[in-house]
């Protein structure tokens, strides 16, 4: 049987990128395909109520320590995901290890290379969509909201992070377009994906 695919959303908050997932997964159940919905953070595990405490402010927890629990948290969903992609269903995640490094590495003296090491060895994206929205079109689309992460100048350099960590192989989506255009060209890029024979899943860095 054919494996799911991996395929993750990256971008930086209010790109869209939560809307577009659930759309993506919505279209592929409506052609019969097998897909799921995972988000990282996962929040309901014992990791996750910590990270969601820390996230809404009601929790400090030192930053490299927190970098490892995010972390942790994706490696605790691991033998979930390479179950149900052997499974033959594909996996619509929204955030993975890229968020991880491109948010810790935004705060003072923690380097790049740092926040890599301990997601080397996660299961490795097929395809990472990244959602690219200017600071002019986030701000139009309403405030940012409480969360610990979510000012201008904290995105702003999550955004150079990520532009670090881009790879040739992702595909970048202007996410600045109307909702419907983005959802067509996601879709477009992961029907390609689907017509395609997916090697073995690989490891990530
Ligand atoms: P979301 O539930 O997608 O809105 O993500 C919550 C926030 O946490 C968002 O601002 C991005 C940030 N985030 C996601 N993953 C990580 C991670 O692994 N490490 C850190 N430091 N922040 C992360
Ligand atoms: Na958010
Ligand atoms: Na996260």
């Amino acid at each position: 049987m054919r494996r799911g695919a991996l395929v993750v959303f990256e971008g930086c908050d209010r790109s869209g990128k939560s809307t577009q997932c659930k759309k993506l997964v919505e279209s592929m159940l409506e052609k019969g395909m097998k897909a799921e919905l995972m988000r990282f953070p996962e929040r309901s595990t014992v990791i996750g109520k910590l990270i969601d405490s820390y996230l809404k402010n009601s929790k400090d927890v030192q930053d490299n320590a927190i970098h490892l629990l995010f972390s942790a948290n994706r490696w605790e969903l691991k033998p979930e995901m390479e179950r149900k992609l052997n499974e033959g269903v594909t996996l619509v995640v929204d955030r993975y290890a890229y968020s991880g490094v491109a948010f810790t590495a935004a705060k003072e003296g923690i380097s790049l290379n740092w926040c890599k090491r301990p997601d080397v060895g996660l299961p490795l994206p097929d395809l990472v969509l990244f959602l690219k929205v200017s600071s002019e079109a986030a701000e139009k689309r309403g405030g940012f909201g409480e969360e610990r992460y979510e000012k201008s100048e904290i995105q702003a350099r999550v955004a150079k992070n990520f532009e670090k960590l881009q790879e040739n192989d992702w595909e970048i989506i202007n996410a600045d377009q109307s909702m419907e255009d983005v959802q067509k060209q996601i879709q477009n890029v992961v029907s390609n994906l689907m017509n395609q024979d997916l090697p073995e899943l690989g490891k990530l860095w």
